[in-house]
């Protein structure tokens, strides 16, 4: 205890706890920010702690050693070099070209290797590295983290089967510091207030549609509130049907239930204006907005020319448009965009092997809170409060796709898009009945 106590007063020294208002990686305000990179530059302190976590998982229990990148890279490698026993490097993302491996190093299948993770908040980083490491054919049988936030991560990778132990835990080391008088009381407090607060399982407090609608601009995305606020629902469905009379019939049927239905109108291989014409009609009756999931991409003077002209005539009938800024916030200025019509930005999708990357979503993120005609934006996290959140890729019972309760209780989503889910169920009224229930009870719990 008295070697593990010393050893955190000395890192501590390093600057690795900062104190003040803080959003970290997840979304979360914190009142505190720990990241142990800078024990990186200080290597007997990376060798005085290597010596503490031998004493968690002795040597004789790993084969091989991982860190979770990037903080815990160079804490795993002193690990390596003291007890000899090799390193493997987990990559954040792949290279997009060659091997397209996630794991670098020399390996084989069915050895058993020990993970390091250095921060353990929600288990969200580390869980991408199991899964990467498992996908190599490897074992996983021990986990140490340096430091337990504790806010659920831990027992979140307990509760899917793993070992996982941790160096310290933030009320141990709080315990350490106030014991030597370092903090002052107001910080103690908002610390212990801050993980009071946080709920088990690492669940956010979503805010409520009506916070929400004070706190966006545009006409159009107030309107979609009120419209899910009113009927109850948060459903936007995703018609994706190429005949005219088929989307009709169906949304003939669940119009009532939605707050938006979703075209892709160059699919539809009998598209009229007459079909258009009677959609819109529906709209208005049974109260829902309609989305062209167009995906506009290009630079700012293409963008301009597939709204005003070609054969869909989007700007006539939508009242959401999608877009892909990935040409920069110019692409989507000046589009002459009328103000009763709102943009959403896509900021990450949801299809397996995507190449968006935390960089990539940061950036659309900033673009679409700088530009007054975005009303939100797709994404599968939480994001800024002052975007409405979308979430496609939704199914009640298959397993790549994202459950409604994990859309609206621990991502924050506003919105859930649901496609095959519905139009290719037997009995679609039921269905999306169904979804309708679990999704407004997961969006009111995630209140609670
Ligand atoms: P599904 O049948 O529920 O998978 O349909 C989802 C719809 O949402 C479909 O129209 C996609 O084009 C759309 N989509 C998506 O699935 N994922 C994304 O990231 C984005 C859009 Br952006």
């Amino acid at each position: 205890m008295y070697k593990k106590k010393n050893f955190f007063l000395s890192i501590y020294n390093l600057g690795i706890i900062k104190f003040g208002k803080f959003t970290l990686k997840s979304g979360i305000n914190s009142p505190v920010y720990i990241d142990f990179r800078p024990i990186a530059s200080k290597p007997k302190l990376l060798i005085e702690l290597s010596h503490l976590l031998l004493e968690i998982v002795p040597s004789n229990k790993f084969e091989l050693i991982c860190g979770v990148p990037y903080a815990a890279l160079p804490i795993a490698t002193a690990l390596s070099l003291i007890t000899n026993i090799p390193l493997i490097i987990k990559r954040k993302e792949n290279k997009g070209y060659g091997t397209k491996k996630m794991i670098e190093g020399i390996y084989k299948k069915g050895q058993n290797c020990l993970l390091i993770e250095d921060v353990i908040t929600s288990g969200a980083s580390l869980l991408k590295t199991i899964i990467d490491i498992e996908k190599e054919g490897l074992i996983v049988k021990n986990i140490i983290s340096i430091l337990d936030r504790e806010q659920g991560g831990i027992e979140n990778i307990k509760n899917i089967g793993y070992n996982i132990q941790s160096l310290f835990k933030i009320k141990e080391v709080i315990n350490i510091l106030n014991n030597k008088n370092i903090l002052d009381k107001k910080k103690i407090d908002d610390l212990y207030f801050f993980l009071k607060k946080r709920k088990k399982n690492y669940e956010y407090k979503r805010i409520s549609y009506e916070e929400k609608k004070r706190k966006i601009s545009h006409f159009i995305g107030k309107k979609l509130i009120d419209i899910t606020l009113k009927k109850k629902t948060n459903l936007i469905i995703s018609v994706d049907l190429i005949y005219s009379e088929k989307i009709l019939e169906l949304v003939r049927l669940i119009g009532d239930k939605v707050c938006g239905i979703k075209l892709h109108s160059d699919i539809i291989s009998d598209f009229s204006f007459s079909f258009i014409n009677y959609i819109k009609e529906l709209s208005i009756k049974k109260e829902f907005l309609l989305l062209e999931d167009k995906k506009l991409c290009d630079i700012n003077s293409t963008n301009y020319l597939q709204l005003h002209h070609g054969i869909h005539k989007i700007l006539s009938w939508t009242d959401i448009i999608t877009v892909h800024v990935i040409a920069g916030e110019y692409s989507i200025r000046n589009l002459n965009i009328p103000s009763n019509i709102g943009l959403i930005t896509i900021s990450e999708m949801s299809s397996i092997g995507q190449l968006i990357d935390d960089n990539y979503i940061r950036k659309v993120l900033n673009v679409s809170l700088n530009n007054p005609k975005v009303i939100g934006t797709v994404a599968q996290r939480k994001v800024d409060d002052r975007l409405l959140l979308f979430t496609p890729g939704i199914h009640l019972s298959i397993n790549n796709y994202t459950h409604p309760n994990t859309a609206f209780r621990k991502n924050c989503s506003d919105f859930i898009i649901i496609g095959r889910g519905i139009y290719k169920s037997l009995d679609p009224v039921k269905t999306i009945e169904e979804y309708r229930n679990i999704a407004w009870k997961a969006y009111e719990s995630g209140l609670l």
